[in-house]
């Protein structure tokens, strides 16, 4: 008989999260070559819409690959993370932290992804990187994709149209695995991997202008391409890894029923199946019921393989992970009024608080996701992203009172240990950004995440020096009570 668990597990792993993309800058330093988030500029007319547009057309791209392009383009500098990664690891180790998942820019070991060797360089900066975690016992969970393509590949195969691209990244996951086998014992082939559902360019690397597909039939491919190489990254880990664990990633989009009507509650389990179905996949080895059902009433055809059924079996996760920052709300009735959210937009719950960026705040909903992904899968689970996104200000006393970020995770917290007390098998969780860095949507730096506060403008001015903010030492408290005192 299973025994009540009152709070988190003892070497439950707490840490933070970023991406490379949105962090390292460097873009062009040590044989790095050209990504997709390179070439995403700051549009500040989008930003006061609340707008986040992640995306870049061909003819952007060509003007922005010029060395001389003027563009403000932020997730080229970051925050600079790739010269300042000590001083930074050496703040996440004060705070206590067990676990630091980042991104392996897969341009800095294959400048434009078709070389047959790999850039030495790139593979040191990891590897001096993962060896700082590990001085301080942070161990490094690594996505291998996280919206940060070498452009070549846009511009050769369409992203993640071409099939050949499969090879491309099965060839870095294999460098990256035979590389980081001591260091690395966490994986996730793709951080959110339903991203393509909102933008086949920053989940896809790839341009609708260029496609020869419709977008709906785009999506599919794309996800039956990005499957089928996650299923062959799980396959790899596990021979070169053999105590690796390899999962696989949301972004979670927690949908209500926007009333007790039958076919809004028909609606929210339709919209819940479409976001789930990749754990699906990537955790039963096959496509479920539902999501054949759906490609076959919206008339999409896929180029799915015959050896690829037997791939996806042969490539089971070990756990899911997902991203949550907001619940959703479904209805069938359409024109209702929206707020923004990630990934995609939800209609208002009248029932929930708004953040500057207008994305809903439940933090109820974190329990309700962690009890069903636990019910559906039975694997044990990270909570790879969850933050709060806001404008920090520095006060008179040269200090960030930000008890705003304190009380949105306090609150996160507090529901993610109902759901350990529910039973749920909770690895550790990461909160987003421990640091400043750029938003993924909006390319804004203003659009703050970190427990450590990052001197530098939406225009990349500042000195980039580090303040750490109030919850710097709330997180540092909270961590060192095993998340037993949130006060
Ligand atoms: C998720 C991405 C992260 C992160 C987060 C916050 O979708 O995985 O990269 O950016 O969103 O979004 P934003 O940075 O736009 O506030």
């Amino acid at each position: 008989m299973k025994q009540y668990r009152a709070g988190f597990p003892e070497g439950f792993l707490w840490g933070g999260a970023v991406a490379a993309n949105q962090c390292e800058g460097a873009y062009n330093v040590d044989g790095k070559g050209l990504s997709t988030a390179d070439m995403v500029p700051f549009r500040p007319d989008k930003v006061a819409a609340n707008i986040a547009d992640m995306d870049a057309s061909y003819d952007e791209i060509i003007r922005f690959m010029d060395p001389n392009c003027k563009e403000n383009l932020p997730k080229r500098r970051g925050c600079d993370f790739y010269h300042h990664y000590k001083e930074d690891i050496k703040m996440f180790a004060e705070m206590g932290f067990g676990i630091f998942r980042t991104s392996i820019a897969w341009s800095r070991i294959y400048p434009t992804g078709f070389e047959t060797e790999p850039n030495e360089k790139g593979l040191q900066f990891y590897d001096d990187l993962f060896d700082e975690c590990l001085k301080y016992n942070i161990q490094p969970l690594v996505s291998l994709s996280h919206y940060e393509m070498p452009i070549e590949i846009t511009l050769r195969n369409n992203g993640w149209e071409s099939r050949e691209t499969i090879d491309l990244f099965v060839k870095f996951a294999k460098t990256c695995f035979e590389r980081y086998k001591d260091k690395v014992k966490y994986w996730i082939p793709f951080n959110e991997i339903n991203m393509v559902r909102t933008s086949v360019y920053v989940g896809g690397g790839c341009l609708l202008e260029k496609s020869m597909l419709d977008l709906q039939t785009l999506r599919y491919q794309l996800t039956h391409h990005q499957m089928v190489a996650s299923a062959l990254c799980v396959k790899l880990c596990h021979e070169i890894i053999p105590d690796a664990m390899i999962g696989c990633m949301i972004a979670r989009l927690e949908t209500y029923p926007a009333t007790c009507n039958p076919i809004d509650v028909a609606k929210a389990m339709e919209e819940n199946q479409m976001n789930l179905f990749y754990l699906d996949i990537a955790a039963r080895g096959e496509y479920p019921g539902y999501l054949i059902r759906f490609l076959h009433d919206n008339n999409i055809q896929l180029d799915i393989r015959e050896e690829d059924d037997e791939i996806l079996k042969n490539g089971k996760v070990d756990f899911v992970s997902f991203s949550y920052y907001m619940s959703y709300l479904a209805s069938y009735e359409s024109g209702k009024s929206k707020n923004s959210g990630n990934l995609v937009e939800s209609e208002v719950n009248p029932y929930l608080e708004v953040s500057a960026w207008k994305w809903p705040v439940d933090p109820v909903g974190l329990r309700i996701t962690l009890n069903t992904l636990y019910d559906r899968y039975q694997l044990p689970i990270f909570v790879l992203e969850n933050g709060l996104g806001a404008v920090d200000e520095i006060s008179e006393d040269g200090k960030i009172h930000d008890d705003y970020r304190i009380d949105y995770l306090r609150r996160h917290i507090m529901e993610m240990k109902k759901a350990v007390q529910d039973g749920v098998d909770l690895l550790g969780y990461t909160t987003w950004g421990p640091i400043d860095i750029v938003s993924q949507g909006t390319c804004q730096m203003k659009k703050r995440y970190g427990f450590i506060y990052v001197d530098m403008d939406d225009y990349g001015n500042g000195t980039y020096g580090r303040i750490k903010k109030d919850s710097f030492y709330w997180y540092k408290m909270v961590i060192e009570s095993n998340g037993e005192d949130l006060k």
